[in-house]
């Protein structure tokens, strides 16, 4: 049951009286706000009962200004239900439906002035006006329409076109692979055949290599032997086979910072935690820290540094006398050292590895040279065709429209400028932005999908999205949203960036221009 609030009812008799004037040129009476289709829902002999179903009033409860219905149908020509739903018939345009709460505000939002009727004179019928601009871009539209279908027309063949070559071409490049594959596999079982070969020519050399090297490493370990034992002999002046502190204390090498005195630190410096070392300890742990001290002094002490030493006597000639100190009468004493001066007499140089074979070998390394060569050049000619086999798969899964009327702008760029920037939009590829003050290319966003459809004229390839674009700075990926409309050139009108690093993109082609979305076309945007 519904309690009706008599105090308020009839306070609007004007309104009431309005509300039920019945349209001059509909030949169906009816309220006030109705559209002709609901005409029939609201007959003046019997009760008006809610759309909902809930509620049944007497019929003159209909547009007297109190909600009586929680539908707002009872209200379809006043503002008293908030979610009532006005009709303006508009003749001679586009019939209308807004919100009741716009009836009788002061703007004009039907272009009969039907909603603003409490006071007629504030919005004037505009309708025929309208009816006659929209029916000439109505008109404009069919025709461009119609221009465009046949130059959509040619994308279409050439789509087709493009998407038979490409399969053939996929073809082509399987038979390819199998081939190149089985010249590859050739090539490895020729390349595995001639190393085989080479390998033991080499191993020949490698052998002797390895043997030189050995006898070399023996060498030097006799050498460095034989140095550590004469310096050790030198030093050991009591020749009982241990050196003490005692011992190294008159030796001017340990004194490393030459102040006179082999200290606590320089001892532990050369002997660790020993107190003594024997001939051995003194090869492993001595002598390679030593050598190269010794080999500094034997530097210092240059014939012709003594000249010098004339110029800054004091340090040098101390020096000098150290190292005679120590040296005297033992001239022979560091003959055998591994010195830089002497390198070159005692060492053999490194094995150069651009070794000369015999004819047999170098043969057999050219001809396993040119094997590699070759698996590697057939290896390649398989990574390309298997790339290209990847590039035309992934263009064959592309949407390019119901009739591949969209795949030969596949690549296509085309360019719009406004003051700040230069937008580029490379078809089913990627969307950039270049600062005309110059820096480097911004990505927008790269192909994702088409976005039309429910979201815009009801056709899935009237917007494409471009997604995973740059980070925006604080903020999300670029992207790119690319709307399609029929024109004779495919080109870009528009650039704009509604919300910060979302861009929105006007695109013309005639590939949109398919005669059975002109209408769609037509109305959807009447509909704002
Ligand atoms: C650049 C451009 C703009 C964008 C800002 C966001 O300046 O890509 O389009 O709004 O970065 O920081």
């Amino acid at each position: 049951m519904v309690t009706y609030k008599w105090s308020t009812r009839g306070n609007s008799v004007f309104l009431i009286i309005c509300t039920f004037i019945i349209y001059a040129h509909s030949d169906v009476p009816r309220p006030r706000g109705v559209s002709l289709s609901k005409a029939s829902l609201y007959t003046p002999a019997k009760d008006f009962t809610c759309f909902d179903g809930t509620v049944t009033i007497p019929y003159h409860y209909v547009n007297d200004d109190y909600c009586d219905c929680f539908d707002g149908s009872d209200e379809p020509g006043t503002s008293a239900c908030l979610n009532g739903i006005f009709h303006c018939t508009n003749a001679g345009h586009r019939p209308l439906n807004i919100p009741s709460s716009r009836i009788n505000d002061g703007v004009c939002d039907c272009c009969d002035g039907t909603d603003e009727y409490a006071t007629p004179d504030t919005c004037s019928n505009i309708c025929e006006d309208l009816g006659k601009e929209a029916k000439a871009e109505a008109q404009r539209i069919v025709e461009l329409y119609k221009a465009g279908s046949h130059l959509r027309q040619e994308f279409v063949e050439k789509g087709f076109k493009k998407r038979n070559e490409m399969a053939e071409q996929l073809e082509q490049l399987e038979k390819d692979k199998v081939e190149a594959e089985a010249i590859k596999a050739e090539k490895e079982a020729y390349k595995n055949e001639v190393e085989v070969r080479e390998n033991e020519a080499l191993q020949v050399y490698r052998d002797a290599e390895a043997l030189e090297r050995q006898k070399k490493d023996e060498q030097e370990k006799a050498t460095l032997l034989k140095e550590s034992t004469d310096q050790f002999n030198k030093y050991d002046s009591n020749s009982d086979g241990e050196l003490t502190r005692d011992e190294i204390n008159v030796v001017n090498v340990f004194d490393k910072d030459k102040d006179g005195q082999v200290d606590d630190e320089e001892f532990q410096y050369f002997f660790g935690e020993k107190q003594t070392v024997d001939k051995e300890a003194f090869g492993t742990s001595v002598w390679p820290l030593l050598k190269s001290f010794l080999m500094m002094e034997q530097g210092m002490f240059r014939p012709e540094d003594t000249e010098q030493a004339d110029n800054e006597p004091e340090v040098e000639a101390d020096e000098a006398s150290d190292s005679d100190v120590e040296y005297a009468g033992n001239d022979d004493d560091n003959s055998d050292l591994d010195l830089p001066q002497d390198e070159g007499e005692e060492h053999e140089p490194e094995p150069d590895r651009s070794t000369t074979y015999d004819e047999e070998t170098q043969k057999l390394v050219n001809e396993a040279t040119d094997a590699r060569q070759q698996l590697t050049e057939a290896e390649r000619s398989v990574r390309g065709i298997e790339s290209n086999i990847k590039n035309i798969q992934q263009n064959l899964e592309k949407d390019y429209g119901l009739h591949q009327e969209f795949a030969t702008l596949d690549g296509e760029c085309f360019e719009f400028q406004d003051k700040e920037y230069i937008y580029k939009v490379c078809m089913f590829q990627k969307v950039t932005q270049k600062s005309k003050n110059g820096g480097a290319e911004v990505g927008l966003g790269n192909w994702g999908e088409w976005a039309g459809g429910e979201n815009r004229d009801n056709n899935k390839y009237s917007a494409m999205k471009y997604t995973n674009g740059m980070s925006c700075w604080n903020g999300p990926q670029r992207s790119a949203l690319v709307n399609i409309n029929c024109g004779l050139e495919t080109k870009l009108l528009s650039v704009t960036e509604p919300y910060r690093c979302e861009y929105k993109i006007e695109l013309t082609t005639p590939a949109a221009c398919d005669e059975a979305n002109a209408s769609q076309h037509h109305s959807s945007h009447d509909e704002l």
